[in-house]
């Protein structure tokens, strides 16, 4: 039999998946869950079998460099894989895998709750009475936002949560517009009524509401810049739900001071945890401490996929979640 193979997780996982880590794994898990240093994960990839990083570890070509001979796998834990150098370990013959399918629908319903919350300014609200009740009493045109039905989505990403998204808008009475490298095949795309537009700067100057559902790869970094912001309609709204690297945020900070968008949605940020100080204390400005996926079910599941990944790959088999180069 062989010895159990060193598993090293960069952060602490829920506890079922812990538990199962421990069975089946020489697992190395982070009980105090402060994030690795530099040199932790130098050591971590020195030492490892496979190693699990999560969204808050930068596992560049410099530390892939470091790995020991050991390293075959390394198991993200979380879908986009931006922050590892998938080629640099595919040069290296470590595979990667990633956890899909599991968060789509928790991810989707938190940039539908954004795409709510903003127009019909449901923080702003909040606030006024979780806030030592400040509220005066109701009045005809207090507080009045914008309706949301009847009025154009434009997705950016078309994939996997954004036509998750996409339902959702539609059942709200938003009509499905969308911009991707290609059209989604025609049946989904009937379903969902949707729009495809191969023009992003097209899309963006018609839509009243903007929804970021693609991956962050250098080809959609700063995909939202100054310029294109400024396309949008001044009534317009954007939510992001994906990676804050593909909204140039500092020009998005600078595009709502100006009033040249009505708002926005964001639960993802440039240099997380910092946020862009003009982004703060602003009634429409919506911010999320990247909760997409924070539900107990998703988080398991996301683990749990790991467990599969690593078990698939130690036993032999193709594990069920592998990232090629050409997919980032
Ligand atoms: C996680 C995510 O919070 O899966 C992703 O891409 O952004 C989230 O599910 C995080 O990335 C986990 O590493």
């Amino acid at each position: 039999p062989h010895a159990k193979p060193l598993v090293t997780v960069t952060r602490k996982l829920p506890d079922i998946v812990e538990t199962r880590m421990r069975e089946l794994f020489n697992a190395r898990l982070n009980i105090e869950d402060a994030p690795l240093s530099r040199e932790q994960l130098e050591k971590a990839v020195a030492e490892s079998d496979v190693l699990v990083p999560t969204v808050t570890d930068r596992i560049d070509a410099d530390l892939i460099g470091k790995a020991g001979p050991k390293l075959k796998l390394i198991a993200n834990f979380g879908a986009g894989v931006d922050n590892i150098d998938v080629d640099a370990a595919h040069q290296r013959g470590i595979m990667v895998t990633n956890t899909p399918n599991v968060l789509t629908e928790d991810t989707a319903d938190l940039a539908m709750a954004l795409i709510l919350a903003v127009p019909r300014r449901l923080t702003e609200g909040a606030t006024i009475i979780s806030e030592d009740n400040q509220w005066q009493g109701w009045a005809p045109t207090w507080m009045m936002g914008r309706r949301i039905h009847g009025k154009r989505l434009g997705i950016i990403g078309m994939g996997r949560i954004g036509q998750a998204v996409a339902h959702r808008a539609k059942a709200f009475g938003l009509s499905i517009h969308y911009h991707n490298r290609k059209p989604v095949n025609p049946g989904i795309e009937e379903e969902l009524e949707a729009t495809y537009w191969d023009s992003l700067d097209q899309m963006l100057a018609r839509m009243d509401i903007v929804s970021v559902n693609c991956p962050h790869t250098p080809a959609t970094f700063h995909l939202l810049n100054a310029r294109r912001l400024n396309l949008m309609k001044p009534e317009a709204y954007i939510v992001n739900t994906a990676r804050g690297e593909i909204i140039d945020e500092a020009a998005l900070a600078k595009v709502i001071e100006e009033g040249g968008i009505a708002g926005a949605g964001l639960d993802v940020f440039e240099n997380e945890p910092a946020v862009n100080p003009k982004l703060l204390n602003r009634p429409n400005v919506v911010l999320l401490p990247h909760m997409g996926s924070a539900t107990i079910e998703s988080r398991t599941e996301m683990g749990e996929k790991v467990v599969i990944n690593i078990r698939s790959f130690i036993d032999g088999n193709p594990p069920p979640d592998r990232v090629l180069p050409g997919d980032v």
